[in-house]
């Protein structure tokens, strides 16, 4: 079993610490980023912020833990190959970081209050810390496995729907047009009429956070990648939701394309998704 805590510090403690400082940090400069920079594509942002974010949760985390490994987002070439690759360079680590500085940059650019911090602390690949902040409404988002999800304290669960036609469910537009994008607009063809309706709101470690926290039933979304899931995920199971990915196989931290539920309409859903991709 990973060990909770080194010298005085516990994980999570650092963990929430970073989401904090950080988040805070973020929200004082909306409005105020200098630096617009597009990565992969046009659809690809990156500021200041992000890199600013980044540096202060990496360094405070080597600071308390200089002997885990750190994956952010900003420290990784652009596109998904690099990201893959990124990924297996620490697959050996015994304790790695994943964070991801500014999960919804497009959002926190345009001044649409739903972008998040998202850190997440796994033990020889399994998650167990996953902290997700959202600074617009200082929310803070907390699991440990085996100990359930929390937001400010309050224990929190996934929704009790039964079906998705009472559900409210939530997904993620790729900005990649030649695969994905088609893929999912087949998908959102054959869901909306289905469920109570849709949400797309561009933080997927946020809806994640939503979905243990029952405000969504379900969300799925493709081309993610480990920093954008990894702390929700393990909010979402905490919450005794259930995360797979789009053939309904048991998550992981290379799972790009990702379904995660309250578990009730998990299967639904799934064949749902499935029945779409067929019908192509
Ligand atoms: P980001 O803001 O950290 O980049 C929204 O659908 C989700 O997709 C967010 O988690 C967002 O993370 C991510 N995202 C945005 N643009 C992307 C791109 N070009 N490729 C892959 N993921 C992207
Ligand atoms: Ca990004
Ligand atoms: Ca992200
Ligand atoms: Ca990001």
């Amino acid at each position: 079993a990973p060990e909770r805590v080194v010298g005085s510090k516990s994980f999570t403690a650092v963990a929430i610490n970073c989401a904090a400082k950080a988040g805070e940090w973020i929200q004082s400069k909306i409005g105020s980023v200098k630096q617009l920079d597009t990565k992969y594509s046009m659809h690809d942002l990156v500021t200041e912020v992000d890199k600013g974010s980044e540096r202060m949760i990496r360094n405070l985390i080597g600071t308390h833990f200089p002997h885990h490994s750190f994956l952010g987002e900003e420290g990784v070439e652009p596109g998904p190959e690099a990201a893959a690759k990124a990924l297996q360079d620490v697959s050996d680590a015994e304790y790695l970081w994943i964070v991801d500085p500014v999960d919804g940059t497009t959002n926190y650019v345009h001044g649409f209050p739903f972008y998040s911090v998202s850190i997440a602390l796994a033990h020889r690949g399994q998650v167990i810390v996953g902290v997700v902040y959202d600074p617009s409404r200082d929310e803070l988002f907390i699991a440990e496995r085996g100990k359930g999800a929390y937001v400010h304290g309050r224990k929190v669960e996934a929704s009790k729907e039964g079906t998705l036609g009472t559900s409210l469910l939530a997904t993620g537009f790729p900005a990649e047009h030649l695969t994905a994008l088609p893929a999912n607009l087949r998908e959102i063809g054959a869901i909306a009429p289905k469920v109570r309706n849709l949400r797309s709101s561009g933080s997927a470690a946020l809806h994640l956070a939503y979905v243990a926290s029952g405000r969504l039933s379900g969300f799925w979304e493709h081309n993610l990648s480990a920093w954008d899931i990894a702390a929700g995920s393990l909010l979402v199971e905490e919450a005794g939701g259930r995360m797979s990915d789009l053939a309904g196989e048991p998550y992981h931290l290379g799972v790009r394309d990702i379904v995660a539920t309250n578990s009730l309409v998990h299967d639904e859903l799934v064949s749902e998704l499935k029945k779409a991709s067929a019908a192509k």
